[in-house]
């Protein structure tokens, strides 16, 4: 059957041509599920479980027809009937089953795991409303759930179900899986799950819910806060539901291979993403202890059972629980957590900071992790070496052969032959396609270095990229780009410390300039994109600082032509795929020694972009592969940030720079200037330029100036298009380091041995 007939089969007859958009993509998608069915499931005697709290998958329809190999026959078939897969794609809901980076890391870690014919089964939770839908109104954002849900999405509903005990009584699982395709490979499993009595009806005004009804509400949301305290008994208990559920599938299929609970570390490995699923340590030895082995032994079984990934060091982000909370949610873990202290306490007296529980009270789950966990990771080379030498310095003494590090990668599926099939079609052109399976090949492109035709191609093939960004903006946001100007992106979510208020003070700059008379060679495009949580104050007052710049420059005629501002409404995936390939300047300007590794970073290089950043998480690695010619670096080093910070009080105060320097002074008082009071509101603006000026705890005044010069020569070189090609080029074929596939390989070798 061809796929044109097996498709309308699937409309009942109906032609592919007569069918409406989304009666099509209703056909692929049984299609698709069909088809990833009669894939091979790759087994083995030994499993990976990636416990995660948030795996960010975004759209799967392209992702798994690629990895199927029937993406191209769908498209010709639908585009001999007149139909552009594009736009059906537009019909898939996308599911936002993460916050950024770790979620989005856990996606691209499946399909690697799974293109590398690895057993590797994804574990987390059925989130009904993923992370919020953001809107703007007035420069503000608002917020709305997403729901994703539907009877014939990609999870599909199983006959799995575990009963998870809680205080006010015990609750029903239903799992819930998702077919994993690995590129021209066999599938693995995400599985998500669901609480039987989940009810949406809960959800009333906006984002807000019962936070108490437990029976009702575990699995209705993501929690979009990494810096609030709001219900956070809540996240608790959804975690204890994740955690129980994986511990229970474990043992369960570990019993189906015939296999004694006692020989669990031989046929399983956990890897514990961020500190959301440490209560898996305690919940396996609870359930051990259940069944009869002596709890030396379970702790000893479940130590060689559990690997840890961190990936922040920012000391807010690291969960560190009250002992009362775990007593009310979970008290069935409570000695048995208590006991592992103890036994760290017996082993360490006199070292304080290796404890579980601190005199606080505190539960610190990172601190369990490392001692009842066999590996530890950082996820870049920075990282990992600030981990062992500040941040958990003590814990590398105590078990130097724990500590790893495992540089971030990203699936080129998604983030290359998707997202831009012409670079991928010109990459294959020039070097064959075994790159595809072996993203060292990249390399091969250096050799079209000095290649004016290959050159002028990639400008080609990024000229195209922008004007079908330029199509897409239109459509969504009824704004119309300059083709001509230089793209310059920062997509991420919005965090202090990853600096988009010092990219506000560059654009507050510039508008200055303009406004001076100094006009630039070429046109400058700005784009952002970032949601903040709905309870980070000052990360909301920066994006409505963006937003009142951008409004005001698109209303001055006289900045209007050099200068354009723009963020997206509810960056997610989809934009993500939209954004990076059409990027020429990729912003990465993060606080030196905050951002653990990045993988935005990634995506911007592999698709021909420039990076401006700091020597900051994998952007060390960027910057060491491509060399100071190709990159554009700038900033104070991590070493003398974290001087700064040890300085404490005084040391580093905006106070120490500002009303000294008039140039700062100038672009801090112009967020309260009169022009900016009138179009945004006084609070929020006043709010910030109170915080930037006083307190700036991420620093973004200890770099701006350098920044400024940075960035300005760095587009004044765009105009020199040959070297600016050449800079592209080295940037992808340098790239492959970054392949999710080489990072997993690494995890496998390293940590997992599967094989
Ligand atoms: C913690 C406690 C309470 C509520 C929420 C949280 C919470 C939620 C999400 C803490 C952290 C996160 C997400 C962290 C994250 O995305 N980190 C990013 O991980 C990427 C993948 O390793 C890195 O590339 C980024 O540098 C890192 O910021």
């Amino acid at each position: 059957m061809t796929v044109k007939e097996a498709l309308e089969k699937k409309l009942n007859g109906k032609s592919l041509s007569e069918a409406e958009n989304g009666e099509v993509y209703q056909a692929l998608l049984a299609f698709t599920k069909e088809k990833l069915a009669e894939a091979p499931r790759i087994a083995g005697d030994r499993k990976l479980y990636y416990v995660s709290a948030e795996f960010l998958i975004g759209k799967l329809l392209s992702n798994n027809l690629i990895n199927l190999g029937l993406f191209d026959q769908v498209r010709a078939a639908l585009e001999e009937a007149g139909k552009s897969l594009s736009e059906i794609e537009d019909c898939e809901p996308e599911p936002s089953l993460g916050n950024g980076g770790l979620g989005r890391l856990a996606a691209c870690y499946l399909d690697s795991a799974a293109t590398l014919d690895l057993p590797a089964d994804g574990v987390g939770l059925l989130y009904h409303f993923g992370l919020f839908r953001q809107s703007f109104w007035e420069h503000k954002q608002y917020e709305k759930p997403d729901a994703w849900l539907s009877p014939d999405c990609w999870a599909e509903k199983t006959d799995v179900s575990f009963t998870v005990p809680f205080p006010g009584g015990a609750v029903k699982s239903v799992m819930y899986d998702l077919a994993v395709s690995g590129y021209e490979g066999g599938t693995n499993r995400l599985h998500l799950f669901d609480l039987e009595t989940v009810d949406e009806s809960l959800v009333k005004d906006g984002i807000n819910f019962d936070k108490k009804d437990i029976a009702r509400n575990l699995t209705l949301f993501l929690y979009p806060d990494d810096s609030d305290d709001a219900g956070r008994l809540l996240r608790v208990y959804q975690q204890y539901f994740m955690v129980s559920n994986a511990a229970q599938l474990m043992i369960k299929e570990l019993s189906a291979k015939g296999y004694a609970l006692r020989d669990l570390h031989k046929h399983a490995v956990v890897q514990i993403n961020d500190t959301h699923p440490s209560m898996i340590i305690p919940e396996l030895i609870r359930l051990m202890q259940k069944d009869g082995i002596h709890m030396d032994e379970a702790v000893s079984i479940v130590s060689q059972t559990c690997a840890y990934t961190n990936h922040t060091i920012l000391a807010e982000a690291l969960e560190k629980w009250p002992l009362h909370y775990l007593e009310q949610a979970v008290p069935d873990l409570v000695p048995i957590i208590k006991e592992l202290d103890a036994r760290v306490r017996r082993k360490f007296p006199d070292q304080e900071e290796l404890h579980i529980i601190d005199k606080h009270n505190l539960v610190h789950m990172a601190n369990m992790d490392i001692h009842y966990g066999f590996s530890v990771n950082g996820v870049a080379a920075l990282h990992t070496d600030i981990l062992k030498e500040a941040e958990l310095k003590a814990f590398a003494q105590a078990y130097p052969e724990k500590f790893n590090n495992k540089t971030n990668g990203v699936t080129f599926r998604r983030w290359l032959m998707h997202c831009n099939p012409e670079l991928a079609e010109f990459v294959t052109e020039k070097i064959g396609d075994g790159w595809k399976h072996n993203a060292d090949e990249l390399e091969k492109l250096l050799e079209f270095k000095d290649d004016p035709a290959a050159l002028e191609a990639l400008l080609t093939i990024k000229a195209r990229k922008k004007a079908q960004l330029c199509g897409y903006m239109k459509e969504r946001a009824g704004v119309e780009l300059d083709p001509e100007s230089i793209f310059d992106i920062q997509v991420k979510r919005l965090h202090e410390y990853k600096r988009q208020q010092m990219n506000a003070l560059y654009i507050i700059w510039k508008y200055k300039q303009i406004k001076a008379g100094h006009k630039p060679a070429r046109k400058l495009t700005l784009l952002f994109g970032a949601k903040a949580a709905p309870a980070y104050i000052i990360a909301k007052d920066i994006i409505h600082l963006i937003l009142c710049l951008s409004d005001l420059i698109a209303k001055d005629p006289e900045v209007s032509p050099w200068l354009e501002v723009r963020m997206v409404e509810n960056y997610n995936v989809t934009w993500a795929e939209k954004l990076i390939p059409a990027c020429d300047v990729s912003e990465q300007i993060s606080l030196a020694s905050k951002e653990a590794s990045g993988t935005g970073n990634m995506k911007f290089m592999l698709n021909g972009a420039v990076t401006l950043g700091t020597e900051d998480g994998a952007n060390v690695e960027i910057h060491e592969l491509v060399g100071d010619e190709n990159i554009c670096i700038f900033g104070k080093s991590s070493e003398e940030v974290i001087e700064l910070y040890k300085e404490g009080e005084g040391r580093y105060s905006p106070a120490a720079f500002y009303p000294e320097d008039p140039e700062i002074e100038e672009l801090l008082d112009f967020i309260i200037s009169p022009t900016m009071m009138r179009l945004g509101d006084p609070e929020n603006l006043g709010r910030l330029y109170k915080d930037m000026s006083r307190k700036d705890w991420f620093m973004a005044l200890l770099d701006v100036k350098e920044y400024i010069q940075a960035k300005e020569a760095l587009l004044a070189s765009y105009e020199d298009r040959q070297a600016w090609a050449k800079k592209m080029l080295v940037n992808i074929a340098k790239a492959g380091f970054f392949s999710s596939d080489r990072a997993i390989a690494q995890y496998d070798q390293d940590v997992w041995h599967l094989r």
